[in-house]
């Protein structure tokens, strides 16, 4: 099979946990879910392509130009619940002017399989991994196999919408994302120090079971030592890759695991300096480890300063451990950035000042205050769809809602007062003289002092102070040149 995956451009919503200055400063990141589905389907024996129409900025046009030279036989798409629509608008124009199946997969099969796959256009889903359920539809296309027997597959029989269910897989077992077929010298992340730039995961699931998050109370399965440094030596030999964000919900989930990822890499003295996402409930040893390996930023999910609502969302850290691992992370001159939480169950405006002035005293090297909101999986979420009897996530897959703000009956605040007290948060914390005196004498280049100042004369004013829909939205790009000149090379 011709096998082609697209990743499409996404417009800002109303309904996001960021505002849209930080959405737009975010970055340029390479889709790993469809590397991953790309490397499946080429080890089972396809020819595969992945356009990147995001950071190409390719219009549906000129996709659909490439995808004629191309040939597919079917085309894919990744899926998240937030970027639905704007998925399903490209699927719609592709799939009218080459008349070929359409799979998609991604988070949100997992959460609404039946929903995803009820519009026309799309034929089939994939409700969890590629892993076993590609190999198995592509041989059902072929006609070696049939579809009731494609595990995890979601398809439609007789107007009806049938889903086999998912088998578990062992992550190991993967092999490693297609970067071949990806841009990799256009990536970057609003932080990066180094290109070329890419984002890996070494372990899905998190054991975990914050209010908040969707990923809580799954399957931690992580990827051996040998096969995680083994990718990261691909990155840098095959790729020129010098910087790599880990994605991971926890990385640091297992300390023996980490510890023997750090040795290995140690071994190899690769110049490549990587970032990852952390609890905050980690000791001096596994971060000792870890800078000397390499690690220069570590994400933590700090989310509150107040105990009450640390202990509230269930986060199971305290404000003394917060302080203690900050600490030690910028000792051992290890940068610190914090996840924090605008807007949640119990908050006010008192318990937002607290929460910023905490943010302050860490002196974090970066902040991310995200607006609490019930997503799809998340403890939030059942609870609000109990409570009202509504399911925002699942009318808005069907296309029968509006992107709007949703319901916080956990806090006293408003919708329009968390929006505000957000942007407040991050001026607040970004205009301090002796922040702004740190942040000019860390610049490493001028690529980087622009990008930064950019970001922060728009923050001051160009965000609005309450969210609202941005239908021309485009994500800052840091080297349009450099996209011009790849898009003439392939
Ligand atoms: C890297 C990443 C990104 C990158 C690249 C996008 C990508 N997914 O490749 C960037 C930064 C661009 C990104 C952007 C966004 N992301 Co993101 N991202 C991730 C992250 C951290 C890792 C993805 C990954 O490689 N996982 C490991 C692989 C093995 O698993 P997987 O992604 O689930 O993919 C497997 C299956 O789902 C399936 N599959 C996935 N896609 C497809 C496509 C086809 C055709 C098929 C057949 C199968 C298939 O097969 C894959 C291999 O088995 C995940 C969290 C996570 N740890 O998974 C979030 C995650 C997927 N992202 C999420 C979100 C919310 C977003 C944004 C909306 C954030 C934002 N506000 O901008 C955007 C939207 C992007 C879009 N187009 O819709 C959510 C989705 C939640 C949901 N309910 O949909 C997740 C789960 C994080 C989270 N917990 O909130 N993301």
């Amino acid at each position: 099979m011709r096998f082609a995956l697209i990743f499409n451009p996404f417009k800002y919503k109303v309904h996001e946990e960021n505002l849209r200055i930080v959405q737009k400063y975010f970055g340029m990141f390479p889709p790993l879910s469809l590397a991953w589905v790309a490397s499946i389907a080429r080890e089972a024996g396809h020819t595969v392509t992945i356009i990147d129409a995001r950071t190409l900025r390719l219009s549906k046009e000129e996709v659909l130009c490439r995808l004629k030279e191309f040939k597919p036989d079917i085309l894919g798409f990744m899926m998240t619940t937030y970027m639905f629509l704007d998925t399903l608008e490209w699927i719609k124009y592709l799939k009218k002017n080459l008349n070929v199946p359409v799979v998609v997969g991604g988070y949100n099969l997992r959460v609404y399989p039946k929903e995803s796959i009820s519009h026309l256009e799309i034929d089939f889903g994939v409700v969890e991994h590629a892993l076993d359920t590609i190999p198995q539809l592509f041989d059902a296309l072929e006609g070696k196999r049939r579809l009731e027997d494609v595990v995890g597959l979601v398809y439609k029989k007789n107007n009806e919408i049938i889903v086999n269910p998912p088998k578990p897989v062992v992550f190991e077992s993967f092999p490693f994302p297609a970067r071949d077929l990806l841009p990799n010298e256009l990536y970057a992340e609003f932080p990066t120090e180094r290109k070329n730039f890419t984002v890996m995961v070494t372990s899905l699931g998190c054991p975990r079971g914050c209010l908040f998050c969707e990923a809580g109370r799954t399957i931690y399965n992580p990827r051996k030592p040998e096969t995680v440094v083994k990718e990261i030596e691909d990155c840098y030999k095959k790729y020129n890759i010098r910087e790599i964000d880990i994605f991971d919900y926890d990385f640091t989930a297992d300390k023996k695991r980490v510890i023997e990822i750090c040795r290995l890499l140690k071994e190899k003295k690769l110049d490549l300096i990587w970032a990852c996402r952390s609890r905050i409930d980690i000791d001096k040893e596994i971060l000792k480890e870890m800078k000397e390996a390499g690690c220069r930023r570590i994400y933590y999910g700090i989310e509150s300063g107040v105990q009450e609502i640390l202990d509230i969302v269930n986060k199971g850290i305290t404000i003394k451990q917060i302080r203690e691992t900050i600490k030690i992370t910028k000792d051992l001159g290890i940068k610190a950035l914090g996840f924090f939480l605008i807007g949640a169950p119990k908050e006010t405006y008192k318990t937002v000042k607290q929460t910023v002035k905490f943010a302050k005293e860490l002196n974090l090297d970066y902040v991310q205050f995200s607006k609490c909101l019930a997503k799809p999986l998340t403890p939030l979420w059942r609870q609000l769809v109990e409570r009202t009897g509504k399911d925002y996530w699942r009318d808005w897959i069907l296309g029968k809602e509006i992107d709007r703000n949703l319901p916080r009956p956990w806090t006293e605040l408003t919708n329009e007062q968390i929006d505000r007290l957000a942007r407040w948060a991050y001026i607040s914390y970004h205009t301090r003289p002796s922040f702004l005196l740190r942040a000019v004498l860390n610049v490493r280049s001028f690529k980087e002092f622009k990008r930064k100042l950019f970001a922060y004369l728009d923050m001051l004013f160009s965000q609005e102070k309450v969210s609202c829909e941005d239908k021309n939205f485009v994500a800052y790009c840091e080297e349009p040149k450099k996209v011009i000149f790849y898009k003439r090379k392939i």
